[in-house]
């Protein structure tokens, strides 16, 4: 840890808080964050040498392990030919192409440099398409750091304790409405109140920023349901689940048509983008086919776009889907059966390869219920993985993810060291 303490000491003093995404900061379990040097696979080495198996994977990008041979040799190649020429390009249209291919729902999209440009991006097309202003976010959401979304948001917001960021004006904030997920009649009576006005419901169709919290059926069911009575538009945000657990979205699992889409993550393979798409009808009016406009110099990057399109590339040839859901499956029952035996209160949510470990005896089902964990018990975990080598992610309102690249050496590994940390608490 030398170097990366004196390299955070360095970064404190350029960087707010050392870092540039505050989560990163280790604030949540205490103690200096882990810089890392290097990735391959499912291993990280940080800038002491010492190497981890890592289910943080870039809070989600990385699904094929890190520097994966077909992306590497695809963004290479790419950037041989130039980095940004802030014109059009082959890669745009296959990397979409290949998007709207596995989600038909997106019959228009368009691609953006990060997940929060997508989703504020459609957020506005939603406005000007309803024209309402209202929108509907569940508690606990998060969907990137736009002004109206950062209304009781999970991931960073929460651990840092600001669900509500200062410098949203009050203005912005009365759009929002918030309520709690899984929260069927709570839906039903906003829709009562206010659904002429509502534009827009976005939704994670898995939560993961609260950790990981799965949609109780018919929630996202009856989302659709009354947004389609009421004319307003559904989102769902897949940021995090395009690509997660299976080639397409959790829409696709799930066969539930949204109106638009955002991606991100994933769809990026490890390189700046995010996406937007749904409906032909509303996403004509994005500019310059439409009214709403919304523009970047790096949208549409030819070496993001490589990048992107080889990983979806393996991703629906070697479908590593099941396996990494088998394994996932494999982890959080050992958890839960290390908790039983040492008598703790463990609930181990867990969506395909997504999971997240809380320790409460509440079944974990919102917000609410997510913040009933001992987050201190949780930091204490995280850093008895963390000396044996095992990344989680430094807070409690995540979710740990596993790549194609992990492997039965790495499952053991892991399962030894959460064994001792456990044995620990
Ligand atoms: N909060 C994002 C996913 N949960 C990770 C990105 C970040 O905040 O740094």
């Amino acid at each position: 840890m030398r170097k990366s303490k004196a390299l955070f000491a360095a970064s404190k003093k350029v960087l707010p808080g050392g870092v540039d995404s505050p989560v990163r900061a280790f604030r949540a379990v205490g103690g200096d964050p882990v810089f890392m040097r290097s990735g391959a696979g499912a291993h990280l080495t940080d800038a002491d040498g010492k190497s981890y198996v890592d289910y943080v994977l870039s809070w989600g990008p990385m699904i094929l392990g890190h520097a994966h041979p077909a992306v590497v040799r695809a963004a290479e190649r790419a950037l041989r030919k130039g980095s940004s020429f802030g014109a059009p390009t082959e890669e745009e249209l296959r990397l979409a192409e290949a998007v709207r291919a596995a989600l038909p729902s997106m019959e228009r999209l368009r691609f953006t440099s990060s997940g929060t440009e997508a989703v504020m991006s459609a957020l506005r097309l939603a406005r000007a398409y309803t024209g309402r202003e209202l929108i509907v976010k569940f508690v606990g959401g998060y969907h990137g750091h736009a002004d109206s979304l950062l209304v009781a948001a999970g991931s960073g917001a929460t651990t840092l304790g600001r669900p509500d960021s200062a410098g949203v004006p009050a203005a912005w904030a009365k759009t929002t409405l918030c309520l709690p997920y899984n929260d069927i009649p709570a839906v039903r009576e906003a829709f009562r109140r206010h659904g002429r006005k509502i534009a827009a419901v976005i939704v994670e169709p898995v939560a993961a920023n609260m950790g990981v919290v799965a949609p109780e059926p018919p929630f996202l069911e009856t989302l659709r349901e009354l947004t389609k009575k009421s004319k307003t538009l559904l989102i769902f945000d897949e940021v995090i689940t395009g690509f997660r657990f299976f080639y397409g979205g959790a829409q696709t699992g799930m066969r539930i048509t949204p109106d638009l889409t955002t991606l991100g993550k994933i769809v990026g393979g490890g390189f700046p983008v995010g996406c937007y798409g749904g409906r032909r009808e509303v996403m004509d009016l994005v500019a310059p086919q439409g009214p709403v406009y919304q523009a970047g110099t790096l949208s549409g990057n030819p070496v993001a776009m490589a990048a992107g399109l080889a990983t979806l590339d393996v991703l629906r040839r070697e479908r590593p889907y099941a396996r990494m859901a088998e394994m996932t499956r494999v982890i959080v029952t050992e958890l839960r059966g290390m908790g039983r035996f040492k008598g703790l209160p463990l609930q181990v949510n867990h969506v395909a390869s997504m999971f997240t470990v809380f320790f409460t005896e509440t079944h974990v089902r919102d917000m609410a219920s997510a913040k009933t964990s001992d987050t201190k018990a949780y930091a204490r975990f995280f850093h008895g993985l963390l000396e044996r080598g095992v990344y989680f992610p430094p807070a409690q309102f995540e979710a740990a993810m596993l790549s194609s690249a992990h492997s039965t050496l790495d499952l053991e590994r892991t399962l030894d060291a959460a064994a001792r940390a456990i044995r620990r608490l």
